[in-house]
């Protein structure tokens, strides 16, 4: 784990700090396990025309903090955060849990892509408590009848004890991420 030496926290976590200090407009944060499909959704909600789109790649690891990625994608009225993806050796769960600012974002969107695993609910329990809203992405859903969807919602609420909106989205056939810039929109209130 890459640890300062002075504080003991997380170099990555001082540096997310840090950079919301030179943030003014709402931050809109992704997250969700990598792979999970953070950046290539942020990719196309930025549309053509954006200066700097964040990092897809096969591996899991395109994005990433402590090597060239940047934290923030502008826009003229949000600051969209891609995050790496929780749950790996150098971004753990709790690490994020206990010391990321969650106070300073405005919406949440995460992402399941398939299974849902411990420390999916651990992390979503974390965004519940912000008391900020939140978005729940299904992503990868390239190709769902209608049945497996009625199904993967119930479980979606059950696991995650939530009722709020879920959306399914498929980066592969350009599905939902329109709805997803609406829901954006709306509880930003543009
Ligand atoms: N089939 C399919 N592939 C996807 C989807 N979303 C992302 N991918 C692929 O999954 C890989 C990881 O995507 P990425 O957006 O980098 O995930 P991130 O780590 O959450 O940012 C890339 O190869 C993407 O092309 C999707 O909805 N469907
Ligand atoms: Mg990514």
């Amino acid at each position: 784990m890459n640890y300062n030496k002075t504080d003991c926290l997380p170099s990555f976590l001082i540096d997310s700090w840090q950079a919301f200090d030179t943030v003014t407009l709402p931050v809109v944060a992704f997250w969700g396990q990598p792979g999970s499909g953070k950046s290539s959704t942020l990719k196309k909600i930025l549309g053509s025309g954006a200066s700097l789109y964040p990092k897809v790649g096969l591996e899991t690891d395109a994005t990433d903090w402590l090597r060239d990625s940047p934290l923030f994608f502008h826009t003229s009225f949000i600051s969209f955060m891609d995050t790496p993806g929780y749950g790996t050796k150098k971004y753990s769960v709790s690490d994020f849990i206990d010391l990321f600012p969650f106070s300073k974002l405005a919406l949440n969107i995460f992402f399941v892509s398939g299974k849902i695993y411990s420390d999916d609910v651990k992390f979503f329990k974390k965004l519940i408590e912000s008391r900020k809203r939140i978005c729940l992405v299904r992503s990868f859903s390239d190709s769902l009848e209608k049945e497996s969807i009625n199904l993967i919602v119930n479980d979606l609420r059950k696991s995650f004890d939530f009722q709020g909106k879920i959306i399914f989205l498929s980066n592969k056939n350009n599905i939902g991420y329109i709805k997803l810039k609406e829901w954006i929109r709306n509880e930003l209130n543009f």
